[in-house]
């Protein structure tokens, strides 16, 4: 009996406290929050954070565990009060947006007009217009001004940009009529932004998701590095970032963030569209993207600047003494804000505000439409100007505005923030009125009909006002030219040394790379141009003794003492450092490259990139980067480092890269070579530069480098020529008038093996066999291809003859090559041969093993280089199979083996 009084009380407790309880909650809370009131206003806002940061030290002290968040309440970041009048007439601005987003729909609704819809997106500018208008009208610097804004779109968003770039008189009609339609004489306009369709208008790509961002991260670091090394003077220029909140799921866009946080990149500004939606449905439907991308950001140093509610929100926030209104609007979720955004103001009204009959009655004074027709604050220029004022004004880190916005903004019930909205093209007459009406543009129904395009009188007002605006900011934008004044020439020099050959002594192509590109460095001309970027992977190729040459590039210089500081090679960092020492981070640096490539036109300094890295974790791992870098008409030069499935040994199934050369070949503009001797690589890189920065081609180079090591030889003579366009013949052979000829083809370090063949088939077999080397397969292929195709067009006229052909077609005897590349590159030239070409190479996974292990488990060494021969022999019946058999015997080859290609 004796527990009864204790049951009994707590019974009594639970019943009677949480009612009290709650009442003493809240008195409580009032006070604490009156006597906050008191201090922020008689001490101010920093003296309120000091109290807050000394109470939470103190709670902790006192075993009080606080709950981490990175994040604030679901408010704007910037309050009412803070906010500055916006400059010029909000009028005339909105106008002016409302005709371009009439423009944007219309040309899109037009390009589906037809029976065959060529596609394109109307919701995603539909719910950006006014981050993008206001960015138009206020702050994106055109080039002539200063340096300029450097600017990536959104690349679903094109259609808006053509809409104002139409009103600004710098496209026509016509090109409207043909957006998507970039076949038509004249050009159409491109799908998305793209520098090689349209070079005189778009920067760069940004269409394929989250490379935008994380080439805008590494442009802005680059704008420093150029500055730092003293190659442009310090300006005010700024990199945009526009974005989709559904972009952020891609690896690319936020894999970067903490960099320019920690390098203090305050020129960068990232705008994301957070409309909650992406392609398929909300983002975070059972979330909040916004708060999620507040935390990462907030997590990595930037400066977050959130613009969720519109100006109607903000009486209603001042009345919420109590933060139940916030409290709120933290608590709902995407998914149903989403609902809300198509739902009636009675729908709103219920299970918004109902929530709480405080709420309800904090917004009794509203009707339903009043209710309905509140603002998000993507959508309202005041909020988005402040947003962007605080953010080109904020120092000391970049700046990351989150905008809320609805998806199809306007667009009604053809589709405002449905899930099917982002795939909608077309919209049927009545749609059409409604938006014309919503927006006021002035059609009439009849015109409404025909979706006509509207540009207002020359002289009207909003003309004017648009084209002031730019005039001040600077020029129109996007704008891309070539800023840059072409190099008068390529010193010889540097490259001298590379064509007598090492005399006897062993090197490897990494090695002579290495100390040509430090000879580069060193040049009067060229050194100061040149940006050698490499991914954590200095010492792999041998290059530490660049660190202490030029420097590691950090904005911060060394601030602390480096642990080698003794030694002759330190780790040495500096403020005016010249390579790029990215980590381990191959997107970053090919982003690095394609800043440095194509500084030439976006900065006008010719910036010439060496990006060097472990070859198979290029184009198999960053190949939509380097798509990107070819769209951007990027220049530089990539470097495949320890490249080879055989030349790099003991290290297995994922680094060996029999792969790349194969995946050059798509990439139209790229320029790629297997080399194997030092002279080869002077010639190929000596005349890349020349292309690149005298003549100023848009294309760049591969080279893959190996570090097998070797005696290099002397330039034969007369060889240039070929081994650019790819092949020419390095040694012929003793014995030119035996019965038995065969042509041998290598490539980069399988070519001594195929050297070594010729001497044992010539001394053994009594063969006489020319060794060519293969310096690019991809560009005999190329080649071939362009001679036929002109063949074909051209009927009547001398047939064109592929240069593999003119080199190969009276060359007597059998046809071999080997590659430590997949069987594929020698078999792409095999049609414009005389005779079929036996193709040696590396199919199949990589492994761990010895070099001479490895080429005999894929058949690329010598011994098979005479088997493919005589075997080719034996099938033209010039020698019988025996002799087949007996090389096998000889050679030890099993010809039982596994098949390398799929074991
Ligand atoms: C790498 C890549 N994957 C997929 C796509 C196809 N795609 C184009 S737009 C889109 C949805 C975009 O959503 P979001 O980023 O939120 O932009 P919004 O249109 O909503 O502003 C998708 C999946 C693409 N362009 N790039
Ligand atoms: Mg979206």
């Amino acid at each position: 009996m004796s527990g009864w009084p204790i049951v009994e009380r707590i019974l009594t407790l639970r019943y009677i406290a949480p009612k009290d309880q709650a009442e003493l909650d809240a008195t409580e809370t009032r006070e604490w929050l009156e006597s906050l009131d008191y201090v922020l206003q008689s001490g101010g806002p920093a003296k309120v954070a000091r109290l807050l940061r000394e109470l939470t030290v103190h709670a902790r002290q006192n075993g009080v565990k606080l709950p981490f968040t990175a994040n604030t309440p679901y408010i704007n970041t910037i309050s009412a009060d803070e906010q500055s009048l916006m400059p010029g007439s909000p009028d005339v601005e909105r106008r002016i947006k409302s005709f371009v987003r009439w423009n944007a729909a219309a040309m899109v609704v037009r390009a589906n007009k037809a029976e065959e819809g060529i596609g394109g997106h109307i919701s995603t500018y539909a719910s950006a217009a006014t981050l993008y208008e206001v960015g138009f009208n206020h702050f994106f610097q055109g080039h002539e001004q200063g340096d300029g804004d450097v600017i990536f779109f959104q690349g679903h968003a094109a259609p808006g940009i053509y809409a104002r770039a139409y009103l600004e008189g710098r496209i026509d009609e016509t090109h409207l009529e043909n957006f998507r339609r970039e076949t038509r004489p004249g050009g159409g306009l491109s799908s998305y932004p793209h520098p090689w369709l349209m070079p005189g208008f778009w920067e760069f790509p940004s269409v394929s998701m989250g490379l935008g961002p994380i080439m805008a991260i590494y442009q802005a670091r680059f704008i420093r590095y150029l500055e730092d090394r003293g190659l442009k003077p310090k300006s005010n220029s700024r990199v945009w970032a526009f974005i989709g909140d559904g972009e952020t799921d891609e690896p690319e866009a936020l894999g970067a963030i903490t960099l320019p946080a920690r390098e203090k990149l305050d020129n960068l500004i990232f705008v994301i569209n957070c409309n909650l939606q992406r392609l398929d449905g909300p983002v975070r439907g059972n979330g909040q993207i916004i708060q999620e991308l507040e935390a990462a950001f907030r997590g990595a140093g930037w400066n977050v600047i959130k613009v969720l509610w519109g100006r109607e929100w903000d009486p209603l926030l001042a009345k919420d003494r109590d933060g139940l209104l916030v409290k709120r609007m933290g608590e709902i979720v995407d998914g149903q804000y989403q609902k809300y955004a198509v739902e009636s103001g009675a729908y709103v009204r219920e299970h918004f505000w109902g929530a709480d009959p405080r709420l309800l009655d904090m917004v009794k004074h509203l009707s339903d439409d009043q209710l309905k027709k509140m603002s998000l604050g993507g959508h309202d220029p005041i909020k988005i100007y402040n947003a962007y004022k605080a953010a080109v004004e904020h120092r000391g880190a970049p700046t990351v505005i989150l905008a809320r916005t609805i998806k199809g903004y306007g667009l009604g019930e053809a589709g405002e923030g449905k899930n099917i909205t982002h795939q909608q093209k077309k919209m049927n007459e009545e749609e059409l009125r409604a938006f014309r009406t919503r927006f006021g543009i002035p059609l009439s129904d009849d015109d409404v009909a025909r979706t006509p395009f509207y540009r207002p009188a020359e002289d009207s007002v909003e003309m004017k006002y648009m084209k002031a605006r730019r005039k001040a900011l600077g020029g129109y934008v996007p704008s891309r030219r070539n800023r840059s004044q072409p190099l008068a020439s390529v010193p010889s020099e540097p490259f001298e040394e590379f064509l007598k050959g090492t005399e006897g002594r062993k090197a490897s192509t990494t090695m002579v790379f290495v100390r040509l590109l430090s000879k580069l460095l060193r040049d009067k001309d060229l050194g100061s141009l040149v940006v050698p970027i490499v991914p954590d992977e200095a010492r792999t190729f041998g290059m530490e003794a660049l660190f202490r040459q030029v420097g590691i590039y950090s904005h911060a210089g060394q601030v602390y003492e480096p642990v080698d500081m003794d030694t002759l090679l330190y780790y040495k960092e500096a403020s005016d450092g010249q390579i790029l020492e990215e980590g381990i981070n191959e997107a970053g640096s090919l982003s690095s490259f394609i800043a440095a490539g194509t500084s030439y036109a976006t900065h006008g300094v010719n910036t010439i990139p060496f990006f060097i890295f472990y070859s198979m974790f290029g184009f198999q791992r960053i190949g939509d980067l380097i798509w990107a870098a070819a769209d951007s008409r990027t220049r530089g030069f990539m470097l495949g480092g320890t490249s080879g499935r055989t030349t790099l040994a003991g290290e297995g199934l994922q680094h060996q890269d029999g792969n790349s050369h194969l995946l050059a070949y798509p990439v139209p503009n790229l320029v790629s070579y297997d080399p194997a001797f030092a002279y080869e690589i002077a010639v190929i890189i000596q005349d890349g530069i020349r292309r690149m920065y005298v003549d100023q081609e848009s294309v760049f180079y591969y080279l893959t480098v190996m570090n097998e090591q070797y005696a290099m030889p002397e330039m034969p003579e007369g060889v240039q020529e070929g081994i650019l366009k790819g092949l020419y013949r390095f040694r012929a052979t003793s014995k030119p008038d035996a019965k038995l000829r065969a042509q041998l083809l290598g490539s980069g370090a399988i070519l001594p093996e195929v050297i070594k063949a010729q001497e044992i088939l010539e001394s053994k077999y009594n063969v006489g066999a020319d060794v060519w080397s293969v310096t690019s397969y991809g560009e005999l292929y190329r080649d071939g291809h362009a001679c036929e195709r002109w063949n074909m067009l051209h009927p009547a006229k001398l047939a064109r003859v592929p240069y593999v052909t003119q080199c190969l077609a009276k060359a007597p005897g059998v046809l071999v090559a080997a590659s430590d590349y997949v069987k594929a590159l020698p078999d792409s030239i095999d049609r414009w041969l005389p005779r079929p070409l036996a193709a040696l190479g590396t199919d199949g996974f990589g492994r761990s093993e010895s070099r001479a292990a490895l080429r005999d488990f894929f058949e690329v060494d010598y011994r098979y280089v005479i088997l493919a021969t005589l075997t080719a022999l034996a099938r033209d019946g010039k020698i019988d199979a025996s002799v087949v058999e007996q090389a096998i015997q000889t050679h030890t080859v099993n010809p039982e083996k596994a098949n390398p290609a799929t074991s």
